[in-house]
C-alpha cells in the first residue's frame, strides 16, 4: 500500500484538524509489505508455563554501566488469562495476542537496568546535534493533502477530560500537541526542569535507534525483553509475581482511579515518575512494568506466537519479517512492551508481562520510551 494511501486513511480516521498529528503515524512506512492478514485468533485453551530454565554460563566480565547482566535460557513466553479473571474484558484484549504460551531460548545479554532518562538523551544530543523526529517539521512531499499550515512538528499527548468518557477511541484522551517533543514533553511552556531522573518519551522508533548506535547498545528482541522481564519467574502475572499489591505496596507506575479522566495516585506518581522508584525484579531492572512502555526491534503480527509455537522453542526469535495490526490494517508497527503509567485494569492491564502493545515507527508519545540491550563481547 502507498503512502498517500495511508495518510488518507489516517485523516479520515480522525478528521482533518487532529488529522495531521495522527497522519503523521503513518509518515514513514519501513516495513516491508504485509503478507496475508493474520487467521483466526491462536486459541485460548492449552497455555501451559513451563519452568524457566537459564542458562549456566557465569557474567561475563564487569557489567557496563547502568546495566544488569540477562543469563538467558529457556522459558514459556506469552500471557495467559489471569487467575480466572477475563483480561479480555477489558477494553484492549489484554492477552488474545499473547497466545498461545510457547517455549523460547535467548541468548544471554546486557540490558539497561532503567529507562532511558532525559539526562542520558540530553548526553546524547548535546554530543551528536540529533534532532528527534518529533522535533522535524513534516513536509508537503510526505503529506500532499492537508493545507501546509497544518504541517506543524509535534508529537502525541495525553490530555485526559475533566470527565468520564465512553473507553471507545484513545481520541478522546490522546491529543497531537504542536511543539511537544521531548524537550518539552507536554508541549510548549513544559520543560525538563527537575525531570533530568524521568524516562525520555516523545521518541520514534529511530530516535531510539540512533540513540542506541551512539551509546553502542541496540533494541531488545520482543523475546529477549520478556526473558529479562519476568526475571526468572515461570509465568507470573507481574515481573514480581501474581499479585499486584505485595505487603500493601505499589510495585509499579500505573493508573488508578476512573480512567481516563481521574487518577488518584494512589502509588504516588501522576504521570511519569523518575525511574526507579519501585523495587526491581529479579534481573535488577526497574519498571518493566508500567512508568513508559519501551520500544522493542520486532515487528507486530497478533498471529507470531501461533506461528512460532508450530515450530518447537524457537531460538532467539527476532520477530517476523512484516507487520499486520488488524485494528489498523496497512500500518506497520513495532511491539511495545511493559505497559505505562496510564495502564489500568478498567482499560488495558498491559503492566502484565506477558501482554503486547503495538505502536507505529515514526510515532512518539508522552507515555513511551526506551530500554535497551548489549550483546556480551
Ligand atoms: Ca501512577
Ligand atoms: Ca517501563
Ligand atoms: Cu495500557
Amino acid at each position: 500500500m502507498t503512502r498517500p494511501k495511508l495518510v488518507a486513511i489516517a485523516l479520515i480516521v480522525v478528521g482533518t484538524a487532529a488529522g495531521i498529528g495522527f497522519a503523521l503515524m503513518t509518515r514513514r512506512q519501513e516495513a516491508p509489505p504485509a503478507a496475508e492478514p493474520a487467521a483466526a485468533m491462536p486459541a485460548a485453551a492449552a497455555d501451559e508455563f513451563e519452568p524457566t530454565i537459564a542458562n549456566a554460563a557465569p557474567t561475563p566480565g564487569p557489567a557496563p554501566e547502568g546495566m544488569a547482566w540477562i543469563p538467558g535460557g529457556e522459558f514459556s513466553m506469552g500471557a495467559a488469562d489471569p487467575l480466572g479473571k477475563d483480561a479480555n474484558i477489558v477494553g484492549m484484549q489484554a492477552t488474545e495476542d499473547s497466545r498461545p504460551i510457547h517455549r523460547v531460548a535467548v541468548d544471554g545479554f546486557w540490558m539497561d537496568k532503567t529507562e532511558v532518562t532525559n539526562r542520558q538523551f540530553a548526553e546524547f544530543v548535546k554530543a551528536t546535534g540529533y534532532v528527534t523526529v518529533a522535533e522535524r517539521t513534516p513536509t508537503a512531499e510526505e503529506f500532499p493533502g492537508p493545507p501546509p499550515e497544518n504541517l506543524v512538528a509535534g508529537s502525541v499527548v495525553f490530555s485526559p477530560p475533566d470527565h468520564a468518557v465512553p473507553l471507545d477511541t484513545h481520541f478522546r484522551w490522546w491529543s497531537y500537541v504542536p511543539g511537544a517533543n521531548w524537550r518539552h514533553p507536554a508541549g510548549p511552556g513544559s520543560d525538563l526542569g527537575g525531570r533530568e531522573d524521568y524516562p525520555v518519551v516523545h521518541v520514534a522508533y529511530e530516535d531510539a535507534e540512533a540513540y542506541a548506535r551512539w551509546a553502542g547498545k541496540r533494541l531488545p528482541t520482543e523475546a529477549e525483553w520478556e526473558f529479562a522481564a519476568r526475571g526468572g519467574l515461570s509465568g507470573a502475572l507481574y515481573p514480581w509475581g501474581n499479585e499486584f499489591l505485595v505487603d500493601g505496596k505499589f510495585m509499579a507506575n500505573t493508573h488508578q482511579g476512573h480512567f481516563p479522566n481521574e487518577d488518584t495516585r494512589a502509588d504516588a506518581h501522576g504521570g511519569t515518575a523518575p525511574v526507579a522508584q519501585f523495587p526491581p525484579n529479579a534481573y535488577g531492572l526497574y519498571d518493566v512494568a508500567g512508568n513508559v512502555w519501551e520500544w522493542t526491534r520486532d515487528w507486530y503480527r497478533p498471529d507470531y506466537y501461533a506461528q512460532l509455537a508450530a515450530g518447537g522453542v524457537a531460538r532467539n526469535p527476532a520477530g517476523p519479517p512484516d507487520s499486520f495490526d488488524p485494528g489498523e490494517p496497512g500500518v506497520a508497527k513495532r511491539v511495545h512492551r511493559g505497559g505505562s503509567f496510564l495502564c489500568t485494569e478498567q482499560y488495558c492491564s498491559r503492566y502484565m508481562v506477558g501482554t503486547r502493545g503495538k505502536g507505529e515507527p515514526s510515532t512518539g508519545t508522552n507515555h513511551l520510551g526506551i530500554r535497551l540491550a548489549k550483546d556480551a563481547p
